[in-house]
């Protein structure tokens, strides 16, 4: 089956590390009885300033009629763009793995999931100012709450089966009081997982303090997007960190960093974010498609980050004095037997 793939290279750093990832992907082709089509397709700053529109109708129809979606960063616009995707499509999932590779330096073991309800809480987007005041409206739900528990619980089941619900429901009694009941009530139809629950401030410090004690970490929209960043850094750092944006049947996968304009176009930007996005969508087209050669790509491929890795072919960031379109080709010669 070819798989068509829309890819938005969006700003900043954006297009280096998809020109890696593509390299990688090309390696992949070559190697595997697997095929792709990828269209590109603009959003972002850049795109707001040549076209008047951060995400143009030709974007939204690419990723509508894709099997999946890659998108690097984008800058000021992500209201814009990637918030307002995971509303269009309800990509309600937001799937955050945060785990030690080796060479990294990672502060403590951490092997864990943070699943982020995508759709709602602070990030609904209504916000209003007037008269010298700023509001925003959190909103949660009973269906995304329970929807998003019940994703939890899937990836507890195939993991430690263990899940934690962060939360703020001293203070946020309504919203998080009734994330917090709603989670809990779903978990409940799963005996064999393991429930607690902790305060987004206390989750904060433990993940520093005893990350390994994590395996799933289940909360809302603006939590789940702070403790992801926090969680990267004890694994080694934000450009490892690779997500998930999942809905019932579209999905789109993108780097949890932001596009870096500060080394935008010095060819140093770690492009391994975007190539475990790659390897995450391998897994999910996989597993939906019922495909195993490419979920047999899915895991060699994280074999070959794994080796690449080991022999400190790394970015700066990471220690290392690889350029970024290097990683792709050093990863290309690995794939293919011949690094
Ligand atoms: N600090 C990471 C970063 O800038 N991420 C991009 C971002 O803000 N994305 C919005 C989101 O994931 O909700």
């Amino acid at each position: 089956m070819k798989y068509e793939i829309a890819w938005i290279k969006g700003d900043g750093i954006g297009p280096e590390i998809s020109e890696a990832a593509l390299k990688v992907l090309e390696a992949i082709e070559k190697g595997f009885n697997v095929s792709f089509d990828v269209k590109f397709y603009l959003a972002g700053d850049d795109c707001l300033n040549i076209t008047g529109k951060a995400l143009p109708e030709e974007t939204v129809e690419g990723i509508r009629r894709a099997h999946a979606t890659i998108k690097g960063p984008v800058g000021e616009t992500a209201a814009d763009v990637i918030v307002k995707l995971r509303q269009m499509f309800d990509l309600y999932a937001n799937i955050r793995p945060a785990k030690n590779y080796p060479g990294l330096n990672a502060i403590k073991d951490i092997d864990l999931i943070i699943v982020r309800e995508n759709t709602e809480g602070l990030y609904k987007g209504f916000e209003y100012e007037f008269d010298g005041k700023a509001i925003g409206i959190r909103v949660i739900t009973e269906r995304a709450s329970r929807r998003i528990a019940r994703e939890a619980a899937k990836l507890a089941l195939q993991r430690k089966k263990k899940v934690t619900i962060v939360h703020k429901a001293n203070v946020l009694r309504k919203t998080c009081g009734l994330f917090r009941r709603v989670a809990r009530d779903e978990l409940s139809k799963y005996p064999e997982i393991e429930v607690n629950e902790m305060y987004v401030d206390a989750a904060s410090m433990a993940l520093i303090r005893n990350p390994e004690s994590f395996d799933i970490i289940l909360t809302t929209n603006m939590f789940g997007d702070i403790l992801s960043d926090e969680a990267a850094q004890v694994a080694g750092g934000l450009g490892m960190a690779a997500s998930g944006n999942i809905g019932e049947d579209m999905a789109l996968f993108e780097p949890v960093h932001g596009s870096a304009p500060d080394i935008a176009g010095k060819g140093i930007a770690n492009p391994y974010s975007m190539i475990l996005s790659l390897k995450m969508m391998f897994e999910w087209l996989a597993n939906r498609h019922n495909d195993k050669e490419l979920l047999n790509v899915s895991k060699i491929l994280e074999s070959k980050i794994v080796e690449a890795l080991k022999k400190g072919i790394k970015t700066p960031d990471l220690g290392g004095s690889y350029r970024t379109i290097d990683i792709g080709s050093r990863l290309y010669d690995l794939i293919l037997g011949s690094g």
